[in-house]
């Protein structure tokens, strides 16, 4: 192997050149903060693209061999990435960074027809209306005493801020909630020790409630909140309360454990309360905060009546388990608690400049601020907090919330990290790793001596990092993650935009070490994994038919046929290899809905069917065994239209197909549908098929015509 890190200084250079003089920093001076903020990123890029872990590092050690997963052997760990923009979840096997599967969770996805067919539409439900999309940042696995434990997968959308559930048997999207007087969901979706809440906290301030105000009234009239959602039950998610916030913007979150049990850590920025020029405006306070919050007091006063009711419109949307169809309920209202009506529920904690992450050690006592513009890591300790609660060592209060004295919860901190630390995860040994972003690195810093053991550079400005377990109470460890934001020169070129990037590091030894890059979907924010034993024996192989309790569902082909209900017609189908009964349908007249409700008959693992009709307005649909899905269509003009399956189910597959004819307005033809003989005869030399009738093709159609009538 001949590869050489390619050297990118001087294209680097030259777009800094030019940016530097025009463009971007039109308004600002060079030298103020906002230019070095721009200008050292860029730098560092370009110097990380002529730097360290070049190939020959990864071929003096055994790395192929350890990322390597033999053909037919599992990997060890599921690792579960958001998929930033694009809306969904995707889920890797580490550590080969297989691509498993992507699981829709806020976009429409014409894989597998998510959010296309009846069934689950109503998951893109919101006050809105249909939101087909969103930009997922943050998977949170479910815990059971601080330890994920494999149930569900919990991931925020950001945009029209929701919160959405995973079930991890089947690796679908089971429910979903919306977050009323919120804006921007971001630090989302957070879980606390037993999964009791996940959180959602607001990144932009908006009026609450939200209505039409002058944007220049913004101190006066805009405010945060954080949202606690029950979470414990599956299709049961639940706001079981507010939290109204000074007008700043919160940033991530994460519950505490051991002494910090009980309360959540929210990072905010912009308490300067800028609306305009955020880059600049948002960042003049030498600190911000980091607030801390009692959520055990909060519920204690939310049961007590102190929270008001407030009029909110939001979606909870969730699948119904016996007929798989998605429900959507419109909810009206939510309890909203002021802190100043909850003494002792809400404090800040001084946290330099604008910080991004929290992040709290396996322990319970140490919480990480990632202070993104800051020179040091600041770690804040529990047990000073609660200390400095009790001796009431505050430095002031705003709008009622005590602000606690920076040295008086201050654990330490890591002096000389890198530049632009984000986000910070731990092993079980008393290592924290926190992300740089500006100088593209990882930083590996010990807890409690703050002092720095290892630095590995990433290609390039990495965002979130996640190591298994990593911010719960037992890292299992062994692996790091860097998910990167820019990808550049790392694989073969794409055109102008380029996958994103992940590395996976071994962390078992002192040194970190680079094992493999591989290509990511959409923008990685956060990941979780888990090892994979934790469910691979738990997955749903297929449904039962004789549970199936959709209302079209046809469980034998003696049950299928159509019918009529004014303009609507509806087609009860059997997907069987390899054939769809009924396979020849007339009778259609332009104006007509048709919904072809399809059941996949197969009680086998792995054998789906797919369907789709030609024009259809819509994705194909795919019924995994047992299941029922909807596909609607309305036919355009008279002809015949075929229709076939699209997954590729058997050595017959291509002959899975069959027509249906439709007709001018007021032709006339009577409403039928059939089996085709070549479905027929296959079946019977099978040695299974009994016709439903002895006169075949038209037997059980006409009946359901004239049920149904016109
Ligand atoms: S974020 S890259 Cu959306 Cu969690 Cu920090
Ligand atoms: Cu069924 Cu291909």
């Amino acid at each position: 192997m001949t590869t050489t890190m390619s050297c990118h200084l001087g294209s680097v250079t030259r777009h800094f050149m030019r940016d530097s003089t025009h463009g971007l920093l039109g308004p600002f001076e060079r030298g103020s903060m906002s230019y070095l903020r721009w200008a050292v990123p860029t730098l560092l890029l370009s110097l990380a693209a002529c730097g360290g872990g070049t190939p020959q590092d990864l071929l003096s050690g055994d790395a192929a061999r350890r990322v390597y997963v033999a053909p037919g052997e599992y990997d060890e760990f599921y690792a579960f990435l958001s998929g930033g923009f694009s809306g969904n979840v995707t889920v890797y096997g580490l550590p080969s960074g297989r691509l498993l599967k992507t699981i829709p969770v806020f976009s429409q996805f014409p894989e597998n027809g998510y959010g296309y067919n009846e069934e689950t539409k109503p998951m893109l439900q919101s006050s809105y209306g249909m939101v087909p999309w969103d930009d997922t940042h943050h998977t949170e696995l479910s815990q059971t005493d601080g330890v994920p434990d494999g149930r569900w997968l919990f991931i925020n959308g950001v945009n029209t801020p929701r919160i959405a559930r995973i079930d991890l048997t089947r690796f679908e999207t089971d429910e979903i909630i919306e977050i009323p007087n919120s804006a921007g969901g971001h630090a989302s979706p957070f879980i606390t020790a037993n999964s009791e809440y996940v959180v959602s906290a607001i990144r932009f301030a908006v009026p609450v409630p939200n209505v039409d105000v002058p944007i220049e009234t913004f101190k006066q009239n805009f405010k945060g909140s954080l949202t606690f959602v029950r979470a414990d039950e599956p299709g049961k998610m639940e706001i079981a309360f507010q939290i109204l916030m000074p007008g700043y913007n919160y940033d991530l979150g994460h519950a505490g454990k051991g002494p910090s049990d009980g309360w959540f850590f929210f990072t905010t920025y912009n308490s300067e309360l800028a609306f305009t020029k955020l880059e600049l405006n948002a960042s003049k306070n030498d600190k911000d905060f980091i607030a801390a919050v009692n959520w055990r007091a909060a519920e204690a006063c939310v049961a007590d009546g102190r929270a008001k009711s407030m009029p909110a419109r939001y979606r909870h949307n969730w699948v119904d388990s016996t007929t798989r169809i998605a429900q959507s309920e419109l909810k009206t209202s939510v309890l909203m608690l002021e802190p100043t009506a909850c003494p002792g529920s809400v404090y800040f904690l001084p946290t330099p400049k604008s910080p991004h992450g929290v992040d709290v050690d396996p322990t319970g006592e140490y919480i990480v601020g990632g202070g993104k513009l800051a020179t040091v890591i600041p770690v804040h300790s529990a047990t000073k907090m609660l200390a400095a609660i009790a001796a009431k060592a505050f430095d002031g209060e705003l709008e009622g919330i005590p602000i606690l004295r920076y040295d008086a919860v201050l654990a330490g901190e890591v002096q000389k990290p890198g530049l632009g630390p984000l986000h910070t995860e731990f092993d079980n040994e008393g290592n924290a790793y926190t992300s740089m972003f500006i100088s593209s690195e990882v930083v590996k810093w010990k807890l409690g001596t703050w002092e720095i053991i290892d630095r590995a550079p990433v290609f390039y400005s990495i965002g979130h990092l996640m190591i298994p377990g990593g911010d719960s109470r037992q890292p299992w460890g062994k692996y790091l993650l860097a998910m990167n934001k820019i990808t550049k020169d790392r694989y073969l070129p794409t055109g102008g935009e380029l996958a994103q990037s992940a590395q996976l590091f071994d962390i078992s030894g002192d040194k970190m070490q680079l094992l493999l890059d591989f290509p990511t979907q959409g923008e990685p924010h956060y990941a979780q994994a888990l090892p994979a034993e934790l469910i691979r024996e738990r997955q749903v192989k297929f449904f039962s038919l004789a549970e199936n309790q959709h209302p079209y569902v046809v469980r034998a082909e003696s049950e299928a046929g159509v019918s009529r209900t004014g303009r609507a017609v509806h087609v009860k189908m059997v997907a069987i290899r390899s054939h769809f009964a009924p396979d020849v349908i007339q009778g259609i007249e332009v104006g007509d809905t048709v919904y072809w409700h399809i059941t996949n008959v197969e009680q086998d693992w792995d054998i789906l069917h797919g369907f789709a009709v030609m024009g259809m307005n819509n994705a194909e649909i795919i019924m995994q065994p047992g299941e029922t899905r909807t596909l609607k269509w309305v036919p355009q003009h008279p002809g015949v239209f075929p229709f076939y399956c699209t997954d590729f189910c058997s050595a017959l597959h291509q002959e899975m197909s069959g027509y249906i004819r439709v007709s001018a307005p007021g032709s006339g033809v009577p409403l039928t549908a059939g089996v085709s003989e070549r479905a027929a005869t296959q079946q019977s030399r099978a040695g299974k098929y009994v016709p439903p009738t002895a006169s075949g093709h038209e037997s059980h159609a006409p009946a359901a015509a004239a049920r149904g009538g016109r």
